[in-house]
Formats: structure tokens, sequence, C-alpha cells
């Protein structure tokens, strides 16, 4: 699971300062007390923007700050407060105190708001210190400082796409050719011990996260192999891809045994939209046919080679349109952590 993290210094707006001043009448020099109270300072707020995906902004700037209010005036006028700043941020996000690492809160819904750093309340004027006794009191207030700390906003990206396949499947290669990962690869069965995830960036911002998990064998979903841990992981993706080499001999079966182990895993899995890849295509002689997989519920069927680099633009771009079409189903704003659609530094994987 990718980890966004991002550390930001907030400070809100210190209050205005009370006035303390005296109305001043042509035939009368010493009026009462008339010094207003100074104005708020504006507050920090933490909201959820369903528009933004990533933390990548507070990257660049990492210092928000309210302004400091106005002083109180005489005639009692009150000074002006000042607006409150509002960091956006991806729903999903979660707000710690990067000092003492408490919980602050969390933004879960487009439009959720936080308040991360409180702002000063403004200082009494003298004009509201005078009693029947204490007519002309010179007394007055400070404003109160706004509150100034740090907070970590912290973001777990979920993959849009899953790759179940059995061991040797070529799940961890394609994962290698699509994105930066560098995951374990080799010739043996159950080399990916834990998940994998990639970024696949097609440019313009086009991008998704991928999730490579270990191989499903007959049983996984009672827990054989490693597979009903792992399974877990692709049950919050967007859509799953199904991944049969073309040197199975028998790939009709091998599609038919991974739709079964998901099946009996979970029926919400089983429902997840997908489509079928079918790998190692190099590995058929150039002139084959490719074997015809009968797959209804999948969305396309599609031959790759990773190892020669075909059909992977076509995966690509079926991918993404196929993620971007899930997603416009998906009801606006339901907390559902939005994977990244900008690149990503490095991505963060498990390579033993
Ligand atoms: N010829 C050929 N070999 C491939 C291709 N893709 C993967 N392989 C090989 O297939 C073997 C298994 O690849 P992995 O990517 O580790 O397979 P996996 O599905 O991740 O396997 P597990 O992690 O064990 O479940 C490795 O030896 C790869 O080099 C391909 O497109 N063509
Ligand atoms: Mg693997």
């Amino acid at each position: 699971m990718f980890i966004d993290r991002a550390v930001v210094r907030v400070t809100a707006g210190t209050g205005g300062s009370g006035a303390s001043s005296f109305a001043r009448f042509k035939y009368k020099p010493k009026g009462g007390p008339d010094g207003g109270d100074g104005g708020r300072g504006g507050s920090v707020y933490v909201q959820g923007d369903a528009n933004l995906a990533t933390l990548l902004d507070y990257r660049y700037r990492n210092h928000w700050k309210a302004e400091r209010a106005e002083h109180g005036k005489g005639k009692t006028m009150t000074g002006a407060s000042t607006p409150d700043v509002t960091l956006p941020v991806p729903p999903g996000t979660i707000v710690r105190d990067a000092a003492t690492d408490v919980l602050i809160g969390e933004v879960l819904r487009d439009g959720d708001r936080l308040l991360v750093a409180r702002g000063g309340r403004g200082g009494r004027g003298n004009a509201r210190f005078a009693t029947p006794t204490h007519q002309a009191p010179r007394e007055w207030e400070p404003g109160e400082e706004g509150e100034d700390r740090e907070i970590e906003l912290v973001l777990k990206l979920i993959a849009d796409v899953g790759l179940v396949g059995e061991p040797n499947a070529g799940k961890s290669t394609l994962l290698s050719v699509l994105s930066a990962a560098r995951p374990r690869i080799a010739d043996y069965p159950f080399t990916t011990l834990e998940p994998n995830l990639g970024v696949a960036g097609l440019g313009q911002g086009r991008s998704f996260v991928i999730a490579d998990i270990p191989g499903i064998i007959a049983g996984a979903h009672a827990g054989k192999g490693l597979g009903l841990k792992f399974l877990q992981h692709v049950e919050r993706t967007r859509v799953l891809a199904f991944l049969v080499p073309l040197d199975h001999p028998d790939p009709q079966s091998a599609y038919g045994g991974l739709r079964e182990e998901i099946r009996l895993y979970s029926g919400a899995l089983y429902d997840k939209p997908h489509i079928l890849i079918l790998t190692k295509r190099d590995l058929l002689p150039p002139d084959a046919d490719i074997p015809a997989v009968d797959a209804p519920d999948a969305r396309r069927v599609l031959p790759v080679s990773s190892a020669a680099g075909s059909g992977l633009d076509d995966l690509n771009e079926e991918l993404w349109k196929f993620v971007q079409s899930e997603k416009a189903e998906e009801p606006a704003g339901d907390g559902h952590e939005d994977p990244a659609d900008v690149e990503l530094e490095e991505p963060q994987y498990d390579d033993e």
C-alpha cells in the first residue's frame, strides 16, 4: 500500500488587541471609555476535496498561515477579523499532530472540515472594563496568540487494479514493465510473498495504481498457499486483472480455476469488473493462433508479452479507461481513498 505523507506547519492568526481610548467631544474633553475589541484571527482548516488524489502539493508548500487580526479602535470599533485558511486534501486523509503523534482527526469525505489551528480571540477594549465604580478604565487586553503547530497528513492509496493469477503467471513481471516498481521476479512459484504496488503512467497526468499479489492456487479461498490473506488486498481495488500465461497447458481451465477461487472467497470480489490478460505471448510461435479463452464476464481479453514488450500500450490504455469508467460509477465523496492521478516520486514496494 502506498503511504503518501506530508508534514506542514499551520499557523493561525493572532487576535487583534483591544483599544484603550476615551471619547472626546468639543465641550467635554474627557468622555467615557470607547476602546473597541480586537478582531478574531483566522483559523486554519483541513478540508476534503474530491478533485485531489495525492498530497503532492504539500511537498512544495509547507507553511500555511492565517493573518493577524486588526486591533480595536476608538468609538468602540471592533478590529476586522482575518479570513480562515483552508488546506485542501484528498478524502481519506488522516491528520496528526506531528510533535505528539496525537490524532487530530480524519477527513473522509469531500467537504469534511477539520480545525487544525485555532485563531486567537480578539482582546477586549477598555470600553468593556467600565463599571459604575470604575468609570474611566484604561485596561485593555492583548489579542490571543493563534495556534501554531506542525501537522502530519497521511493518505493511504488503494490500488486501482489488482493482478490475480497462479504462481509464475508473470504478475510481478507485468508490474515491473508497467511501472517503476522493481518487485522480485523468479521462475519458481511464490516468489511474491507480500503485495507490491506500482504506479502505471501514461503521461499527461494519467496514471493508476497496480497491486501485484502472491499467486493464487486451488484452495486459496480456504487459506491454502498464500492466497487468502492477499485476496483481502484486492478486495478494495477498483478492478481486477486475471493473468493466464499462454504456455499454460489449458488456459481455459486456468482462468476458470481462478474465477472459482475468487467466487468461493467472496461474491463481491467475484462480481468486481475484470479483464483477462494472456501473458507470455512470446512463448507461442509468432504465427500460432492465440488460444481462444471463453470469458463472457471479462471486459476484454488481451494477449501481452512483458518479455518482448508487446501489447503493453494497448493494455495500459485499456486499464486506464477501465479504471476511469469505474471511477465515474462511484458515488462522489464516498470516502474511497482515491489513488494517484499524478506521478508520485519513487513508488514504495517490498522486494523481499
Ligand atoms: N517468456 C516470458 N517469460 C515471462 C514473461 N513474464 C514473466 N515471465 C517469467 O515467468 C516467471 C515468473 O514470473 P513472475 O513475474 O515472478 O511471476 P508471478 O506471477 O509474479 O509469480 P509469483 O510471485 O510466484 O506468484 C519468471 O521466470 C519470469 O521471467 C513473459 O512475458 N515472457
Ligand atoms: Mg510475483
